[in-house]
């Protein structure tokens, strides 16, 4: 037990760790002192807020990424604290090893690395309106595993529209290039099974509320006009050489 003094010494030494914290990094940290900054972190978006207008409105970006996204790495973050070993993994083996976190963490774990991984996909594989379409080796896979881009569109945007609540539409993609349709409820992701994501589209309503209100449908159309096919094709690429990570 200790005694009064060393207490009130240990008391005080507390106290100037807290004003030196204050004075070097400002109030709001010092008081966030119980919310890791890390291992995981927010990506920053590869463009600016409104570069998906019309088609996604600046404001729900804006939120999206910087307080939706941010929500859910903190999340993990607090998830993560006090378990050293797990916060060391890489995200996308973190998430295939869900049934080995404890108990009493894990579907903060499922719910928050899933939202992580889904949205730092999410914003690489968009860009603005006007980009290419998908050609070479993606366009072939596309054509062969999912009857051409129009039949990927519509069996898609038909999947999107299935999802009961909120959840994801993917198309996954093996080591050997072929592509495949998943819908997941929550933060789900095929990469809970191992599977590797190429792209994916967020039917939340957080991703579209604010500029279609009910119109899921609408936006899940609308949306093919910021897919980015160059950085898909990257993806692609990626899978077929074992480096793609979520
Ligand atoms: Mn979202």
């Amino acid at each position: 037990m200790l005694t009064p003094d060393r207490r009130s010494f240990l008391c005080a030494a507390g106290a100037a760790t807290l004003l030196t914290a204050v004075s070097a990094r400002g109030l709001g940290r010092a008081f966030a002192a119980d919310t890791p900054s890390g291992p995981f972190t927010l990506p920053e978006l590869p463009y600016t807020p409104d570069a998906l207008e019309p088609h996604i409105d600046a404001t729900t970006m804006g939120l999206h990424h910087g307080k939706h996204h941010q929500t859910y790495v903190t999340n993990l973050n607090k998830a993560l604290a006090d378990h050293g070993d797990l916060a060391k993994l890489p995200l996308e083996e973190l998430l295939t090893k869900l049934d080995e976190v404890p108990e009493a963490i894990r579907t903060a774990v499922r719910n928050n690395g899933g939202g992580h991984a889904n949205h730092s996909m999410f914003w690489q594989i968009m860009g603005p309106p006007g980009g290419e379409a998908p050609d070479g080796e993606l366009k072939a896979a596309i054509d062969s595993d999912l009857g051409g881009l129009e039949k990927l569109q519509e069996d898609f945007n038909a999947a999107g529209a299935k999802v009961f609540g909120s959840g994801w539409v993917f198309v996954t993609v093996d080591q050997a290039g072929k592509l495949a349709l998943s819908a997941k409820p929550n933060q789900d992701t095929p990469l809970m099974e191992g599977k590797r994501v190429l792209f994916g589209n967020d039917v939340w309503e957080h991703a579209y509320y604010l500029k279609y209100q009910n119109k899921r449908a609408d936006y899940l159309k609308a949306w093919w006009n910021v897919v980015n096919w160059k950085a898909v094709a990257e993806r692609y690429a990626a899978a077929k050489a074992g480096t793609l990570k979520v």
